[in-house]
C-alpha cells in the first residue's frame, strides 16, 4: 500500500511536469562506451573462447564498467559531459566500418537498378488464410495431405497416442480471473524434495537454486541499504562460498524479490547464471538511495566474464528500477546490460528524474544479446543507450526521456512496437556508430524529431546509420527524420508506411524513399501491428493451479541428470492438460529417453532454464530422426505455452530434433515460447562438452536439428537462442568440434512470429524457411560453423546427408569441391509467400580446422561465398536490414545476387531493403 502511494505521487508529479511541448532536444550526452570496444570488432563468441581458459582463474582484465572501478565512485559524478559533445565518445566505440578485409568498393553504381516493383500500394489483402479472417481454421492454403503428418507418424513417442492428432483439446482460452494474494512461484516447495536441484554442482546436494532475498535479510520497506543482503542472495553457493566466477550453467540462481521498495546504497552486480524475478503482482522497486555510492544501480554485466559477449544466462523480469532520488544532473545508469545471448530482460520499468540530463535507463554496453522485451522507461536523459551487436527491442515505451534511444555502436537494431511520448528526441543516430536501424510498428506522440542521424549517402566506403521506418504513427508536429546537420529528410506526418534510407535491392542506395509493405493480415493484431505477446507470468493463478512436476504422487520425477523421467513426465503433462493446470519445472536436468509430448492445453514454466535433455538410442538414427520434445501432433489446435526452459542432448545424438512444434492455436500466441534455449554442447550437463575433441566433425554429429516449426504449426517464439557450442561455458576441453545438422526449419503456413531469435554454428543452415507462408521474423542472428570453408575437414553436406524429407538445401549450386560455396547458409528462403523479415545479423569468422583461439580470421577476408539464398520464386518476401560479415554474395537469388562489395556497411555488408521478391 505504502509503495503504491509513493509511486502514484511520483507519477502525478511526472504528469504535472510534462507540458504540451516535448522536452528540449539534448545535446550529446552519451556515456562513453566500453574501452574494450575500441578493439576492431570480434566475433560474438570469440572473446569468450579467448578468455575461457582464464575463466576460473581471474582473467586479469575485468570490464571496467562497474561503479566500484571508476575513480569517481566515492560520489556520484556530475554530468560534466552532458551539455557538450563528449570528445572521448567517438573514439571509444567500435567502428562498424572496420571492414579492412573487404575490398574497397565503388559505391553501388555497379548494381543494376531496374524499376522498383513495390512502390505502389497493393489494394488486396496479402493473405486469405489465418487468424484474422474468421471462420474455421484451415491449415493454410496448401493441400491437406501433409508431409509433416506422415513424417511425424514415424517419430511418435512410444508412450503416447500414435494417431495423427490429439483427440481432445484441453484448456482453451483464459483460465482464471482470480487475483491471488501470493504469487504461485513464492508458494512453491523451495526446500523439500520439490525444490530446484542442480545435479552438476559437485559436493553440494543442498545447493539452493531459489533464493528469496528477504531470507537473506533484505528489507523491502524502503529503509536502509540493501545492497549487501541482495548481493549475498545472488552470490551465495549455499555453503559459505560464492558463485562468483563459477561458470554459467551448473550453478543457476533464481533470485526472487517480493514486492516492496529495496533501497540500495551501491551497485548490485549480477553473476552468470542469475535470474532476477520480481513478484509480478506487486513489482518490487529497486531504488537508488540519495547517498548512493557509484554510478550504476544494477550491473547485469558480470565483471568475472571479462567481456559483454561472454555474459550468458542472465535474466531479469518483473522489477522496477528507480533513480529518482539521484540528482537529475548526475551521470547515472539504472541498468548496465552489456550481455550476450541466452539472456532476457522483460517486464521491467525504469523510473528516472524528469528533465534529467545525466540518467540512462538501460545501457547495453556492447554484448550480443538478442531480445529486450516489454520495458517502460520514464524520464531520464537517455532511455536506452545501445552498442550491442544486434538486438530486437520489443514493446518499449519511452516516456519523457530527453532522448529515447541513443545509438553508440553495434551493427543492427530492430525497434518493434516502441512508443515515444513527451521525449525531446526519439532516436539519436548522429554518432554514425550503428550500422542499421529498423523502426517498426511504432508511435511518436508529442515528441521532437523521431530520428536524427548521420547521412551516409555520400560516404565513401562503409555506409552506416541506414534506416527503415515501417508503420509509424506520429502526432505530427515534428519532423520524422533529420540529418545531423539539421536537414529534414522526412517531414512531419501522421503516418509512414515504409521509408528507406540505405542500400536497396533491386537498385542502389536510396537517400530517403517512401515505399509500401504489404503485410499479411494473419500476422497482425487488431491495431494493424505485427502481433506480439508478453511473456505470461500466471500471476492471476492461485498456487493450487500450479503443479510442480516433482511433487506428483505416484509419478516420481527426478531431474537429476541421470534418471529417465520421460514416462512420468508424459503422464504428468497429459494430466495437467486435462485438469487445466500449469506445469512448473523446478530447476533440474530432466533426462528423456523417449519423446516428451506436450499436448494441447499445456502451460509450462521453468525455474532458471530447467533442462529437458534427450538421451539414448531413441535419438541416434539420423535416417529416422525423432523429436526429443514434441508440441502437439499435426493438426492439433490448442494452447501450449512454454517458457524459461532449455532443450538439449545429454550425449551425441544424430537423430535428435530438440524441439518440434506441430500445434497451432485458436488465437495468435496460444502456442508460444518465451525465453527458451536449444543448446548442443558447451554446458555442464552433457557429455558432448567433453567427448567432441576430434577435429573431424563426423565424430560429433551431435543433433539432427534444433527446432522444427512444422507445416501445421502456428507459433509465437520470443527470445530463443539455438546454440551449437563453439566453446565450453563451464570447463572441459578448450577446443571442441561439434556438428549439429540443422538450425531451425520453418515450414509453417498459418502464421509464425519469431521475435528475437538466434541460431549459431549449425552445419547445413541456420534458418531454412521452406514453402512457408505468413512468417514474421524480427532479428535473426546467425554464425556459420567455424570449421567450414577453405581447408575444412568435412565439406558440406558431409558429414551429414541431404534429407529430402526435411527439405534441406542441397548445395547443388556449388561445385563439389568448392568449400567457400559449401558453407552453411544463414537463411535459406525456399518458395513460400508472405515472408516478412526485419533484421538479419549473419556473421562468419573462421574457416578450416578449429583451434579454439578465435585468432585466425578467414585468409582471404571472405569466409563463404553465399550467406543467404532465395529460390523458387518466393511471393511477397520483404527483407529489411540484412547484415552480413565476411561473405561475398549476400543473397544468392539468381537475380542480382547482391554482394558485400557493392553494399558496404555494418560489420561488412548491409542491405537495408531487399525487395527483390515483394509483390
Ligand atoms: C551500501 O552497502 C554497501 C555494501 O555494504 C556499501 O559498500 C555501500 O557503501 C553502502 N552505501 C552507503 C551509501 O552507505
Ligand atoms: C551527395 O552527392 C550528390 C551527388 O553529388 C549531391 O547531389 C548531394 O547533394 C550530396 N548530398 C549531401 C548530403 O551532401
Ligand atoms: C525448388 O526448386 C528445386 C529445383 O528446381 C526443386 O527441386 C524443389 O522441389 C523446389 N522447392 C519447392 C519448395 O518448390
Ligand atoms: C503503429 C501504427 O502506425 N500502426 C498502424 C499500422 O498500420 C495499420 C494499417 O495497416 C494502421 O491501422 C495502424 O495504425
Amino acid at each position: 500500500m505504502y509503495i503504491e502511494l509513493v509511486w502514484m505521487a511520483f507519477a502525478s508529479t511526472a504528469a504535472a511536469n510534462i507540458g504540451p511541448l516535448p522536452l528540449p532536444e539534448p545535446t550529446q550526452l552519451f556515456a562513453p562506451d566500453n574501452g574494450l570496444l575500441k578493439l576492431s570488432p570480434e566475433p560474438i563468441s570469440a572473446l569468450a573462447g579467448a578468455l575461457l581458459p582464464f575463466l576460473f582463474t581471474q582473467s586479469g582484465s575485468p570490464v571496467p564498467t562497474s561503479a566500484q572501478d571508476s575513480p569517481s565512485s566515492q560520489t556520484p559524478s556530475p554530468a560534466a559531459t552532458s551539455t557538450t559533445p563528449s570528445p572521448a565518445a567517438t573514439s571509444t566505440t567500435p567502428s562498424p566500418a572496420a571492414t579492412s578485409t573487404t575490398p574497397s568498393p565503388a559505391a553501388t553504381s555497379t548494381t543494376p537498378s531496374p524499376a522498383t516493383p513495390s512502390t505502389t500500394p497493393s489494394s488486396t489483402p496479402a493473405s486469405s488464410s489465418g487468424y484474422n479472417n474468421g471462420g474455421p481454421k484451415v491449415p493454410g492454403s496448401t493441400p491437406s495431405v501433409s508431409r509433416s503428418a506422415s513424417r511425424s507418424a514415424s517419430s511418435t513417442p512410444g508412450g503416447s497416442s500414435s494417431s495423427g492428432k490429439t483427440s481432445t483439446n484441453y484448456c482453451m482460452g483464459a483460465q482464471t480471473t482470480q487475483t491471488p494474494t501470493e504469487y504461485w512461484l513464492h508458494a512453491q516447495d523451495h526446500t523439500g524434495n520439490g525444490r530446484g536441484y542442480a545435479p552438476f554442482v559437485e559436493g553440494n546436494p543442498s545447493y539452493p537454486v531459489y533464493r528469496d532475498v528477504t531470507a537473506y535479510g533484505a528489507k523491502n520497506d524502503g529503509t536502509g541499504n540493501q545492497t549487501s543482503a541482495i548481493q549475498q542472495a545472488i552470490n551465495t553457493d549455499g555453503q559459505g562460498g560464492t558463485r562468483e566466477s563459477k561458470g554459467n550453467t551448473y550453478m543457476p540462481a533464481e533470485v526472487f524479490l517480493p514486492g516492496g521498495v529495496y533501497t540500495l546504497g551501491s551497485t548490485l552486480t549480477l553473476r552468470l547464471g542469475t535470474i532476477i524475478v520480481g513478484d509480478p503482482l506487486n513489482r518490487p522497486i529497486i531504488k537508488a538511495s540519495s547517498d548512493f555510492i557509484g554510478s550504476t544501480l544494477v550491473n547485469g554485466q558480470d565483471p568475472a566474464s571479462g567481456h559483454p559477449e561472454t555474459v550468458f544466462m542472465i535474466a531479469m523480469r518483473n522489477v522496477i528500477l528507480d533513480t529518482t532520488d539521484i540528482d537529475s544532473s548526475y551521470s547515472f545508469t539504472a541498468l548496465q546490460w552489456g550481455i550476450a545471448q541466452g539472456c532476457a530482460l522483460s517486464n521491467v520499468e525504469i523510473n528516472m528524474p524528469q528533465d534529467s540530463v545525466g540518467h540512462i535507463g538501460i545501457h547495453l554496453n556492447g554484448g550480443s544479446t538478442i531480445a529486450v522485451t516489454d520495458v517502460t522507461i520514464n524520464g531520464g536523459g537517455i532511455g536506452i543507450q545501445n552498442s550491442n551487436q544486434q538486438v530486437n527491442f520489443k514493446n518499449i515505451n519511452f516516456n519523457g526521456c530527453r532522448t529515447g534511444f541513443a545509438a553508440t555502436g553495434g551493427f543492427t537494431v530492430v525497434l518493434q512496437s516502441a512508443t515515444f511520448q513527451n521525449c525531446g528526441l526519439g532516436i539519436d543516430m548522429t554518432k554514425n556508430d550503428l550500422g542499421s536501424m529498423v523502426v517498426l510498428d511504432s508511435r511518436s506522440t508529442n515528441t521532437g524529431t523521431l530520428v536524427k542521424f548521420h547521412d551516409s549517402s555520400n560516404d565513401s566506403g562503409s555506409r552506416n546509420s541506414q534506416i527503415v521506418i515501417e508503420n509509424l504513427s506520429s502526432s505530427g508536429q515534428y519532423p520524422i527524420a533529420v540529418t545531423s546537420d539539421g536537414t529534414t529528410v522526412l517531414n512531419s506526418q501522421s503516418y509512414v508506411d515504409t521509408w528507406i534510407y540505405g542500400n536497396d535491392i533491386p537498385g542502389s542506395y536510396k537517400a530517403g524513399e517512401s515505399a509500401y509493405t504489404t503485410r499479411p493480415s494473419t500476422l497482425l493484431d487488431g491495431n494493424g501491428r505485427y502481433f506480439i505477446r508478453k511473456q505470461p507470468d500466471y500471476s492471476n493463478y492461485p498456487a493450487s493451479q500450479v503443479v510442480n512436476v516433482k511433487k506428483v504422487s505416484g509419478l516420481p520425477v527426478k531431474g537429476d541428470g541421470v534418471t529417465d523421467d520421460s514416462t512420468n513426465l508424459n503422464a504428468i503433462l497429459r494430466q495437467n492438460a486435462a485438469n487445466c493446470q500449469i506445469t512448473y519445472f523446478p530447476y533440474g536436468v530432466y533426462i528423456l529417453r523417449d519423446t516428451l509430448f506436450i499436448p494441447p492445453g499445456s502451460r509450462i514454466i521453468g525455474e532458471a532454464w530447467a533442462v529437458l535433455s534427450g538421451a539414448g538410442s531413441a535419438f541416434t538414427d539420423t535416417w529416422n530422426p525423432r523429436a526429443v520434445v514434441k508440441v502437439g501432433y499435426p493438426g492439433d489446435v490448442g494452447v501450449a505455452e512454454i517458457q524459461n526452459m532449455r532443450f538439449t542432448v545429454s550425449e551425441v545424438l544424430p537423430g535428435a530434433i530438440l524441439l518440434e512444434i506441430n500445434m497451432a492455436g485458436t488465437n495468435p500466441g496460444d502456442v508460444g515460447l518465451w525465453n527458451t534455449l536449444t543448446t548442443v554442447g558447451g554446458t555442464a550437463d552433457t557429455s558432448v562438452s567433453t567427448s567432441c575433441i576430434n577435429q573431424d566433425p563426423s565424430y560429433c554429429m551431435a543433433a539432427f536439428m534444433h527446432v522444427h516449426l512444422a507445416e501445421s504449426s502456428s507459433a509465437y517464439v520470443e527470445n530463443h537462442w539455438g546454440w551449437t557450442a563453439d566453446h565450453n561455458l563451464d570447463g572441459g576441453p578448450s577446443v571442441i568440434v561439434i556438428s549439429s545438422g540443422r538450425g531451425i526449419l520453418v515450414e509453417s503456413t498459418r502464421a509464425t512470429w519469431l521475435v528475437g531469435t538466434s541460431f549459431e554454428h549449425n552445419w547445413l543452415y541456420q534458418y531454412n524457411i521452406h514453402s512457408a507462408q505468413n512468417i514474421y521474423a524480427g532479428m535473426m542472428q546467425t554464425e556459420t560453423p567455424y570449421m567450414q570453408g577453405e581447408g575444412a575437414i568435412q565439406t558440406v553436406p558431409a558429414p551429414w546427408s541431404i534429407s529430402n524429407q526435411y527439405n534441406d538445401p542441397d548445395y547443388s549450386w556449388c561445385s563439389s569441391t568448392d568449400q567457400h560455396c559449401r558453407s552453411a547458409l544463414s537463411t535459406n528462403v525456399d518458395g513460400g509467400s508472405n515472408i516478412m523479415l526485419y533484421g538479419s545479423a549473419a556473421w562468419a569468422f573462421f574457416e578450416g580446422t578449429w583451434n579454439g583461439l578465435y585468432n585466425t580470421p578467414c585468409a582471404s577476408g571472405i569466409c563463404q561465398t553465399n550467406m543467404m539464398r532465395v529460390t523458387n520464386t518466393t511471393h511477397n518476401l520483404a527483407w529489411y536490414s540484412l547484415s552480413t560479415k565476411s561473405t561475398d554474395v549476400m543473397v544468392l537469388d539468381a537475380h542480382s545476387n547482391p554482394r558485400e562489395y557493392n553494399n558496404p556497411g555494418g560489420w561488412s555488408g548491409m542491405i537495408q531493403a531487399y525487395r527483390q521478391f515483394m509483390a
